[in-house]
């Protein structure tokens, strides 16, 4: 419940007036601090929060921490100050988030992890985490790699492009792809660095890459499609063919990476879906009219290969 609305309820009850059931149920307020605009994927997420919240007919207060976490926790301090509903945000790291949890838990406001997860032991601070499973993303681009190059004895070297460092998906797809490579020794990581989920600073890593390993590197496994498609700038700059001379393999499934496919520049995109903003609104509702949430509500996905893109395209919703 916001400032306004609890402070007119109030005078209302202390003039012995009747409080109008509109003012009393009033609007649902939701503070949702958004981790930045730093890909494809984050645009399409934010679209989906912010279409949601006015299909469901709630106040949404919006930030944007341009991926910095010291204004992520300057803006839940806020929307605990303006006394909101309920409280969402996609955490850019892991660590850290322990205090101001506490506050919103002090004050007496849900919060809900939409998208990405904290690594705070005490779990009673949050209410939900919904979103993808991020472990088994990296476990599909893992077998897609074990499946194309079955059958081969020569060595296949690996570069890296890793997400945001410390973030859960950084974290979880690099677990999840080694978990399913490490069965085959031909297999090895030989660069990996962080290209912070931009394809610029995609690009800029895949250029040194390509300048310390160049023909070695045989594959490209990206942490999402945004840094696979800077690369692939970087790949084709160099003279080589993207797909062709680096196979390379990266996550999300937005526009881009499909139209890459398309293009014979990507040879397949694992999907991490963004569209959080009803299933995130739902939950906003359930908690306000007393109900319990599921701790973890994970997000169902599929795996794009070249060879479905065209025909899957038309059909796709980010
Ligand atoms: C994953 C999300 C990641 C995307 C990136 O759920 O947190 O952040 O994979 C985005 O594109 O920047």
């Amino acid at each position: 419940m916001n400032m306004q609305r609890r402070t007119a309820i109030a005078a209302l009850i202390a003039a012995g007036l009747p409080v109008p059931a509109a003012l009393a149920q009033g609007k649902i307020v939701l503070g949702f601090a958004q981790v930045g605009a730093e890909s494809e994927w984050r645009t399409a997420n934010t679209e989906s929060i912010k279409s949601a919240a006015k299909e469901a007919g709630i106040e949404l207060k919006f930030s944007d921490a341009q991926q910095k976490q010291e204004n992520q926790i300057k803006a839940i301090r806020a929307f605990i100050a303006q006394k909101v509903d309920v409280i969402a945000f996609s955490p850019v790291v892991e660590s850290g988030w322990g205090t101001v949890l506490r506050e919103a838990k002090a004050a007496k406001i849900p919060v809900i992890l939409a998208d990405r997860a904290v690594n705070e032991k005490d779990d009673t601070l949050w209410v939900s985490f919904m979103g993808s499973d991020f472990v088994e993303e990296g476990r599909k681009a893992g077998r897609w790699l074990v499946e194309k190059m079955k059958g081969s004895t020569t060595p296949v070297n690996i570069v890296e492009l890793q997400g945001t460092v410390g973030s859960a998906p950084a974290i979880d797809r690099k677990k999840g792809f080694e978990e399913i490579i490490k069965a085959d020794p031909k297999f090895k990581i030989i660069r990996c660095q962080t290209g912070d989920f931009t394809r610029a600073k995609g690009k800029e890593v895949m250029e040194a890459f390509l300048k310390a390993e160049g023909k070695k590197i045989n594959v490209l496994y990206a942490h999402n499609d945004d840094m696979a498609i800077g690369a692939i700038q970087a790949i084709e700059e160099a003279g080589m063919k993207p797909a062709k001379d680096i196979t390379i393999i990266s996550i999300d499934a937005v526009k881009g990476a499909f139209e890459a496919m398309i293009a014979g520049k990507l040879n397949v995109s694992v999907e991490c879906s963004p569209l959080l903003g009803p299933q995130l609104m739902q939950a906003v509702k359930d908690i306000k009219a007393g109900k319990t949430l599921p701790k973890r509500i994970v997000t169902e996905e599929g795996i794009f290969p070249m060879e479905v893109a065209a025909k899957e395209f038309p059909s796709r919703k980010y």
